[in-house]
């Protein structure tokens, strides 16, 4: 990335109600980015948030340079990252939690490994990765929920849910350009993808930090995200993805 003037990493970030949470993770991004040698940009993608979460970031505006809002109207946090992820100047896409569970130290993890894969997913499961005070029972319920996803879409993927996820610009204009469902499902559907059309996905074992605070309706969006995966499978059954990208997956690039 350093090498490259002309690349700048775009972290978009999800925000439903997150008037309390932003604050702090914005400044720690703005403390931790601006230490660093490449460009960046923030991008905060508020959907359908009743408190005050515009006003906070417009706040924070004057503080981070390079800090954006785009507001809409309806839920959903896969049609936040969306449309963060297709509305933004970087070379790279960092899809980040407002509650920055993961701390910021870690993303240059996540660029280093871009030089070989395609698409870096944080994950809670994979080597190196440490979960910091989640209760057990937590813990049990999303292994049962992530067994469920991997039968269903994605086998072999242990964290489809993490909320840290990298990309580089090309792949990322392929696969959320192709995304159809607009709620939790979303990260299932890009991962179907990546894996149907041979992106080299890595999964990165990150550290990461429980909060009790969550936007998850445990039962309505466990049950919208199982429904949003088999619409994934029965648009894919009747042949509605397609693969228009220019993006040469790294496993097929001669030239890394
Ligand atoms: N824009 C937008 N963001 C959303 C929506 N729903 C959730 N999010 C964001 O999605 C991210 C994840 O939400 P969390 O509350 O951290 O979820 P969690 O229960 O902690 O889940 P884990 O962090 O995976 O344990 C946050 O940045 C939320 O603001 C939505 O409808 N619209
Ligand atoms: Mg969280």
């Amino acid at each position: 990335l350093e090498s490259d003037p002309s690349a700048r990493l775009s972290i978009v970030i999800p925000a439903y109600n997150e008037a309390k949470r932003l604050p702090a993770t914005l400044n720690r991004l703005h403390e931790y980015l601006t230490c660093q040698a490449y460009d960046y940009e923030i991008v905060v993608v508020s959907n359908g948030s009743t408190d005050d979460t515009v006003a906070v970031v417009v706040e924070a505006q004057v503080e981070v340079p390079g800090l954006r809002l785009i507001v809409l109207t309806e839920r959903g946090k896969g049609l936040a990252a969306r449309t963060g992820a297709l509305q933004n100047e970087g070379g790279i896409v960092f899809i980040c939690d407002a509650d920055l569970s993961m701390p910021p130290e870690n993303i240059q993890r996540f660029l280093d490994a871009l030089k070989f894969a395609d698409l870096v997913v944080g994950s809670r499961e994979a080597p190196g990765a440490t979960r910091y005070s989640e209760p057990w029972q937590r813990h049990v319920m999303g292994r049962v929920f992530n067994r469920l996803v991997q039968l269903l879409a994605v086998p072999g993927i242990e964290d489809t849910q993490c909320g840290f996820k990298a990309f580089r610009r090309a792949v990322a204009r392929d696969l959320f350009g192709q995304q159809s469902v607009t709620g939790w499902g979303f990260d299932v559907e890009l991962l179907f993808l990546a894996r149907k059309y041979g992106y080299v996905v890595h999964e990165l074992g990150i550290d990461w930090h429980y909060d009790a605070d969550s936007r998850v309706r445990p039962v309505h969006d466990t049950l919208s995200m199982f429904v949003e995966i088999v619409k994934i499978r029965l648009r894919d059954a009747v042949g509605g993805y397609h693969n228009k990208s220019e993006a040469a997956p790294a496993g097929e690039r001669s030239v890394r």
